[in-house]
């Protein structure tokens, strides 16, 4: 994986210089309470690595849920890297038949192998990320299992049941979560950084334990990219190419509808 235990409550990630830029400039924006803490680069073993804070450490046997954000997972500019070179990918052909053996055109069965942003956009569409602006890619209880059969939960429902599933009924919970997603919402509209960046592939990382301690931190930068000025983006007006919208506060919308709509009235 990318990942390496640190000391002291901190882990090593597999260093990236995207998620390096973004974590140093949101240690200074008003986002820094809802991102892990950064602490610089590691050289070791001939690797570098981010430093940033274990969000786990506080939490007895954590159930961890990961949202991936945005209602695209294809930054623009690997659209027009992928334009120009076509690369074909086997890999993803690969992945692709493992869930869907139908999926694949029959010029893709010809030569093996489909286009990056096509599988991508795939992806979007078999989940939840095209029509709610998020989607579940894992989920970890307290009691050791996991789960990341989720490539197929698409549906309003089928997000309510997976949901309910994690938070173990817990109204309490629930409860946490949803204020948090209100607040880390109302932050995201004032928030210089959110407001000058394209935020892509970035997940929400729900934490809880069974003293009831809950809560929501953004992770997950390495594809989060800086507009040129004056660009800004509201993150809710639909993207079409050109416009580098991501979609990230409408799929808020749509978490804090579903939360909010799983508690008893
Ligand atoms: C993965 O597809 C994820 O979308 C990765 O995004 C993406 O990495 C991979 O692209 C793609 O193959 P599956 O989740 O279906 O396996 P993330 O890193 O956010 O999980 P990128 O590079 O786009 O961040 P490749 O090109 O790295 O394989
Ligand atoms: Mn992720």
């Amino acid at each position: 994986g990318s990942f390496t235990a640190g000391d002291g409550g901190r882990l090593l990630k597999r260093y990236c210089e995207c998620e390096q830029r973004c974590l140093e400039k949101l240690m200074k924006d008003v986002l820094r309470p809802y991102v892990p803490g950064y602490y610089g680069v590691l050289h070791k073993d001939e690797q570098d690595f981010n430093i940033m804070d274990d969000l786990l450490t506080d939490f007895d046997m954590p159930s961890i849920m990961d949202c991936k954000m945005g209602s695209r997972t294809c930054l623009e500019e690997e659209l027009i890297k992928a334009k120009e070179c076509q690369r074909l990918r086997r890999d993803m052909y690969e992945k692709m038949i493992s869930v869907d053996p139908a999926a694949p055109t029959e010029e893709e069965r010809a030569q093996q192998g489909v286009l990056k942003p096509r599988y991508m956009r795939w992806r979007e569409t078999l989940s939840s990320t095209a029509t709610l602006g998020f989607r579940i890619e894992g989920i970890k209880k307290g009691d050791g299992s996991c789960n990341t059969g989720f490539k197929k939960t698409k549906h309003r429902e089928q997000v309510v049941k997976a949901f309910e599933d994690f938070v173990d009924g817990d109204i309490q919970i629930l409860k946490s979560y949803l204020k948090r997603l209100e607040e880390l919402r109302s932050v995201l509209e004032k928030s210089d950084f959110f407001r000058t960046h394209e935020v892509v592939g970035s997940s929400l990382l729900f934490v809880h334990d069974a003293s009831g301690k809950a809560s929501v931190w953004m992770i997950d930068f390495g594809k989060t990219v800086p507009l040129p000025p004056p660009m800004t983006l509201d993150h809710r007006t639909p993207w079409v190419e050109g416009n580098r919208e991501d979609g990230y506060l409408w799929g808020m919308d749509n978490l804090i509808d579903i939360f909010g709509s799983m508690l008893p009235r």
